[in-house]
C-alpha cells in the first residue's frame, strides 16, 4: 500500500514530532510537576485499596499507631488512643489526675416542660444556668441567661479530674422560688473517652446540651 517515500516520509514526520516534544520538555517538565500531587493522591489511595488486603499493609498501620502513642509528639487528643490526652509536652497520657476546666457551653431548650405548660407561672422562656458539683459538693454555678431557650457561656470551673472524681451538671430554669430542673447528669468517674473528646452531648426530655472538658496543663 505505502511505497518506501510514503514511509521515509512518516519517518521524517514522526521524527520532527519527536524533536517538537524535546524542546518543549521543559514545558511538559512543568506541567507534570504541577499534576504531580493530585497523580500522587490518586496512586497512594489506589496502593491503599489494593494492599489492604495483604498482611504487610497491615504491619503498616500497626506501626502508625505507635508513633502516636508517644514517639510522635502529639498537638491534640485525637492523635492519642479514644482513652488518653494530648499534654502540652506533646505526650498522650492518661486523662486521670489532670485539669480540666469544665462548662456547659451550650443548652438548647425545649420552649416548653416536658408535657407542655409554659416554663415561667406566667408565660414566657426559660432562663438556663447551670451548677457544676464535683464529689458531690457544688463548686460553680453560672449566671442565669434570662429567657431564652438557646443558652451559651464561657468560664466555668477548673477541676482535678481522677478516675473516681464524681461530676454533676445540673441545668435549670431560674425562678424566684423553685428552679425547674431542665437536665442533669452525673458520672461516678467520667468515662475517659469522655476527656479524650473533651466534650459530651446530652440530650434529655427537655433541651440538648453541651459539657466541655477543656484539659489545662
Ligand atoms: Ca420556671
Ligand atoms: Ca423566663
Amino acid at each position: 500500500m505505502a511505497d518506501a517515500s510514503t514511509r521515509r516520509g512518516w519517518y521524517t514526520q514522526a521524527v520532527s514530532i519527536f524533536d517538537a516534544l524535546d524542546r518543549q520538555r521543559p514545558l511538559l517538565t512543568l506541567a507534570l510537576t504541577l499534576a504531580l500531587p493530585m497523580v500522587g493522591s490518586a496512586c497512594v489511595e489506589v496502593a491503599g485499596e489494593d494492599e489492604g488486603e495483604t498482611g504487610e499493609a497491615g504491619e503498616a498501620g500497626e506501626a502508625g499507631e505507635a508513633g502516636a502513642t508517644g514517639q510522635v509528639p502529639c498537638t491534640e487528643n485525637n492523635q492519642c488512643p479514644d482513652d488518653m490526652v494530648c499534654v502540652a509536652d506533646g505526650d498522650c497520657l492518661s486523662p486521670f489526675g489532670l485539669n480540666y476546666q469544665v462548662r456547659v457551653s451550650a443548652a438548647y431548650v425545649d420552649f416548653t416542660k416536658d408535657g407542655g405548660a409554659a416554663w415561667d407561672p406566667l408565660g414566657g422562656d426559660p432562663d438556663p444556668f447551670w451548677t457544676l458539683t464535683v464529689d458531690g459538693v457544688e463548686v460553680f454555678e453560672s449566671e442565669p441567661v434570662d429567657n431564652e431557650t438557646t443558652a451559651m457561656w464561657g468560664g466555668g470551673a477548673l477541676v482535678e479530674i481522677q478516675s473516681d472524681t464524681e461530676i454533676g451538671i445540673r441545668i435549670e430554669d431560674n425562678d424566684a422560688n423553685f428552679h425547674d430542673p431542665i437536665e442533669s447528669v452525673t458520672w461516678p468517674g467520667l468515662p475517659a473517652s469522655i476527656l479524650h473528646e473533651g466534650r459530651y452531648g446530652g440530650t434529655g426530655t427537655n433541651a440538648e446540651y453541651l459539657v466541655e472538658f477543656i484539659l489545662v496543663d
